[in-house]
């Protein structure tokens, strides 16, 4: 394979892939949105001219397919998501379906001499922006997701049950998304690091021991509107100054605890006008850690910090929980295996852990899962500045290739 000879073919992909957005100038690709219809026909397309089967599953998880030696085999399973945050970059999760794409297309009619099928996947709903859900698309293919889940609702009152119905998807064929465990062998997932230490270290590839768990709440508080002109301060039970006492004193807590990431990341004041004080907000809270026990405990630590500030503010606090994840740790055999590829391509081998959550946590749960991380420039994600080299994108596209052409089920996996 000539130097950088999937790069510039894989960024222009990319590139086209990016167009589909729901707000033009941006990159913004929300689940079961027209735009992230549309791309499923995109991608659908390149899996095909890869020499793919492929079809798209109840809950709109594109899969595709190339066979081994005999049809049926279980698959090693490559893939990422499609849909994206708002103004969002290019590459976080297209990155992992179009170079997994890239590599099936490299070893076209290689395929047939393997004791393994392969398959694609490219998720949506990964980055649950749009809907209070959690990884739908790749927990249903683990059998996760429960008939309940799918009447979560948007802010403009869509269910998710909906949202797949306008999009050609079939919700009440859920359970058909479901794979046997005895169908996948194992699962790499190949994504940006979102984060800065392999550029600050000087490397392209890393491999990710685990991902971090996290907890999600909703959070609302509630003071009392009032006259902005006439209400003596002293008088006020403003919700909005609770509130920003409240994410200031999440972020102290944060900073002073080893390992752990808290983050407000929407905030809605309420009635919103500039001479009314507030009289409630809502925000959301998202705790994170490598340890559960530590993401609980530092949970709780900021919970009772804000309990605090209410009571001291006069102002009412309700949180619930919309979501916890267990931290993840990956399987150490692909993990050495993914390690070998970095080491066959002449780079050194960086183990490094996942901030970020990743379709792999669910995939982890029906099969031995690894991933990769490219570099990316300054370390910048989730939003549209983020950005890799044509070089790296063409070492991505090798990595995969590698992991295909060596990836030995019997040797890594051994039975009995
Ligand atoms: O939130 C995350 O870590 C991921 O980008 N969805
Ligand atoms: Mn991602
Ligand atoms: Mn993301």
């Amino acid at each position: 394979m000539t130097p950088n000879s999937f790069g510039p073919a894989l960024m222009a992909r990319l590139d086209q892939l990016a167009d589909f957005s729901d707000v033009p100038g941006t990159v913004t690709r929300l689940y079961l949105s027209s735009s992230y219809v549309a791309a499923t026909g995109l991608v659908a397309n390149w899996m095909t001219k890869a020499g793919m089967s492929v079809r798209i599953d109840p809950l709109g998880t594109i899969i595709g397919r190339v066979e081994g030696r005999t049809p049926g085999l279980p698959a090693l399973v490559l893939g990422s998501h499609i849909d994206s945050v708002r103004d969002a970059g290019r590459f976080d999760g297209t990155l992992g379906v179009l170079s997994a794409i890239a590599a099936v297309e490299a070893l076209q009619g290689t395929h047939q001499d393997r004791p393994f099928a392969i398959e694609i996947m490219a998720f949506g709903d990964e980055e649950n922006v749009r809907f209070p859900s959690y990884l739908l698309s790749s927990r249903a293919v683990v059998g996760e997701v429960t008939a309940d889940e799918l009447d979560v609702r948007d802010p403009d009152g869509i269910s998710v049950r909906d949202a797949l119905i306008a999009g050609g998807f079939a919700p009440d064929r859920l359970s058909d998304a479901a794979r046997p465990a005895s169908d996948l062998l194992a699962y790499v997932e190949l994504h940006i690091e979102q984060g800065p230490v392999l550029e600050q270290e000087g490397l392209a590839l890393g491999v990710v021991t685990a991902i971090n768990g996290r907890v999600r709440y909703d959070v609302t508080v509630t003071g009392f509107a009032g006259h902005a002109g006439t209400v003596p301060m002293a008088m006020r039970r403003d919700a909005l100054a609770a509130t920003a006492e409240m994410i200031v004193t999440a972020e102290a807590i944060a900073r002073g605890l080893d390992g752990i990431v808290s983050t407000v990341g929407t905030l809605s004041v309420h009635p919103g006008a500039a001479n009314v004080i507030p009289g409630s907000t809502q925000f959301t809270l998202d705790v994170r850690s490598g340890s559960n026990t530590q993401r609980d405990a530092a949970a709780a630590t900021i919970c009772a910090a804000l309990e605090d500030v209410a009571r001291k503010r006069s102002v009412e606090l309700q949180m619930s929980t919309t979501y916890r994840s267990s931290a993840t740790p990956l399987s150490q055999s692909v993990v050495a295996a993914l390690a070998k590829t970095v080491e066959r391509l002449g780079h050194p081998v960086r183990l490094l852990s996942s901030g970020a959550g990743h379709d792999a946590m669910a995939m982890a749960n029906i099969c031995p899962s690894g991933m990769f991380f490219l570099r990316c420039k300054d370390g910048v994600s989730h939003n549209p500045a983020e950005s890799i080299t044509v070089e790296d994108a063409d070492l991505a596209v090798r990595a995969l290739v590698d992991v295909i052409a060596n990836f030995d089920p019997e040797a890594l996996f051994p039975r009995g």
